[in-house]
């Protein structure tokens, strides 16, 4: 049976489900597009699975955590935004909006290797306004990985010393930590390995913490670096982890 043409047979925004349902479409449509992989449809899988647990909510250990972001990528002399399919695909325009409001460079970095779909990411945030988008070089690779993620390009992720790099991969996020870099991720999953290994973690929907985050950074474009860094500075990741773990396991979907 072929699929319904979403365009022409769109969720109906009645729908109790439709914010995630209309995700689902983003993710779907990113295949389609070339941008995202069918692995990706598996990891976002599990991503809804811990949304449903979390409550489908922005707690505030993610609201905390997205202002410890924020104060990350300011304070940062080279902040990088780090792409994958997945995060393009649901949030092609938040991630260039990210990149204007931090003066952060957007570098297309995947795991399952593809140079036609590292195009096709560059292709959707360059429609999506980005003025320039930086590819993994063949020249520069991170120290600490043996992996297609280690490629990076010299003036993006191998010299920034922030990178935001949502739905990580476990090694990667150890690599660029043990490369010196500050690390901010999204990941829904408090117990991976990305959650416990970066310096911040916001345990969040993608879609919906994105948002919040660009409106924070550009309401704190003009404060003063230094204070941002101490902010940065004082954020405790682990403390953050243990309250969203305590929040799934408590079972309180309200
Ligand atoms: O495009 P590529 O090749 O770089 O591949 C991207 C994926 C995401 C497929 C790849 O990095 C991967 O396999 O990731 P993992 O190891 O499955 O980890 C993805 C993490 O992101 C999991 O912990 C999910 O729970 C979480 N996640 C999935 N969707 C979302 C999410 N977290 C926040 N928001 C989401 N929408």
């Amino acid at each position: 049976m072929t699929p319904p043409d979403p365009a022409s047979d769109p969720v109906p925004t009645s729908h109790p489900r439709y914010l995630s349902l209309i995700t689902r479409e983003k993710i779907t449509a990113g295949v389609t597009r070339g941008v995202t992989s069918l692995h990706g449809l598996i990891a976002h899988g599990r991503g809804e699975a811990f949304d449903y647990l979390l409550g489908e909510q922005t707690h505030p250990f993610a609201s905390s955590a997205i202002a410890a972001a924020a104060a990350t990528l300011l304070s940062a002399s080279r902040p990088v935004i780090s792409v994958n399919g997945n995060a393009c695909a649901l949030a092609a325009q938040d991630l260039v909006n990210l990149a204007a409001a931090t003066g952060a460079a957007l570098e297309v970095n995947i795991f399952h290797s593809s140079p036609e779909r590292e195009l096709a990411i560059r292709s959707m945030l360059l429609d999506h306004g980005a003025p320039e988008v930086l590819m993994p070089s063949r020249s520069h690779a991170l120290e600490h990985i043996d992996h297609n993620r280690r490629w990076v390009h010299p003036d993006g992720i191998f010299s920034a010393d922030a990178v935001f790099v949502p739905l990580e991969d476990g090694d990667r996020c150890g690599a660029l930590i043990r490369n010196g870099k500050k690390v901010v991720t999204v990941d829904l999953n408090p117990l991976s390995r990305t959650a416990r290994t970066a310096s911040v973690t916001i345990v969040d929907n993608l879609v919906r913490c994105l948002p919040a985050l660009v409106s924070l950074t550009r309401q704190l474009a003009s404060s003063d670096r230094t204070s941002l860094a101490a902010s940065a500075a004082s954020w405790d990741n682990p403390a953050a982890l243990a309250a969203a773990e305590a929040a799934l396991r408590s079972g309180n979907l309200s």
